[in-house]
């Protein structure tokens, strides 16, 4: 009788744990469904809202996605208060200004007729300079900050373009097509002494990048077949390659203390960023393919 009442007492027990048991599990069950509930319900909703219109900080709205309209070339203000970039968005090309947060976006150069691009401040944050087809093919135009004071700097009929302020502030380096092929030049801020730096006749060289201490240009060139970083002393001598890779490597832009620059490369099959030191070691791989 005691084993029978024992083996009683563990079946009721079994019972009682099993009843236990369907009660977690109802619950967990409860639990569960509400969650799915929920996590659908947020997840449509995060795809459906945007698709609808978008909100900017200084209360535009409109559709969120529009291919045909651009923004682009973004330049940092010296004061760090205000971002310049292109945009098509009025049916040609403009350069605005914006604050950093979004808000107050302002055409700067309203110019119907012509597209300007490649906003560059001045050092001291007073001026633009950018490039605009106002007066023929590409020139170098600079403006006060505010889109008043345009000014052809350039008056060339060849194409001239991605104006790069000096870190002092005396002079512009730009690109020109006017030998036939594209250059670096660099000129006076009231476009006086317009000077070519690269002169291999047979090569592109294009997108010129001052060190902060004003002593270095980088630049890109295709000179040995294809595209390499190049630097050069500000008067055009010293001209040195310092990527040295079969692959197409362009876009330099220098670290502020002047010790490295990034650049991408596609040596790895696809557009990547890189560093390197600027005397061309350490080249080094930031982004992954994804
Ligand atoms: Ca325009
Ligand atoms: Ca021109
Ligand atoms: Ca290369």
């Amino acid at each position: 009788m005691k084993i029978i009442s024992f083996l009683s007492y563990c079946r009721l027990n079994l019972k009682k744990k099993i009843h236990k048991m369907k009660n977690y599990l109802i619950l967990l069950s409860v639990i569960a469904l509400v969650t799915f509930v929920l996590f659908v319900g947020v997840s449509c909703k995060k795809e459906v809202s945007p698709a609808i219109e978008e909100k900017l900080s200084d209360g535009q709205t409109g559709p969120a996605n529009d291919p045909t309209i651009y923004k682009s070339d973004p330049s940092w203000s010296p004061d760090g208060k205000m971002i310049a970039f292109n945009s098509n968005r009025n049916g040609n090309f403009e350069i605005y200004a914006m604050n950093t947060d979004g808000t107050g976006q302002t055409n700067l150069t309203n110019t119907p007729a012509t597209d300007e691009s490649g906003p560059s401040w001045s050092p001291d944050g007073k001026m633009i300079a950018f490039q605009s087809g106002q007066d023929g093919k590409g020139e170098i135009f600079i403006m006060n900050a505010d889109g008043t004071g345009q000014t052809n700097l350039t008056n060339n009929p060849a194409d001239d373009g991605e104006p790069f302020w000096s870190p002092d502030g005396k002079m512009i380096a730009f690109n020109s097509y006017r030998d036939g092929i594209t250059k670096i030049y660099v000129m006076k801020t009231d476009g006086s002494g317009q000077t070519l730096l690269t002169n291999d006749p047979k090569t592109d060289d294009s997108d010129p990048s001052w060190s902060n201490d004003g002593k270095k240009i980088a630049f890109e060139s295709n000179r040995d077949g294809n595209w390499e970083i190049y630097i050069m002393n500000a008067d055009g001598t010293g001209q040195t390659n310092l990527t040295n890779n079969p692959a197409d490597d362009g876009f330099p832009s220098w670290s502020p203390d002047g010790k490295m620059i990034a650049f991408n490369s596609y040596r790895d099959d696809n557009f990547e960023i890189y560093v390197m030191n600027a005397d061309g070691s350490g080249q080094k791989r930031l982004t992954m393919a994804k």
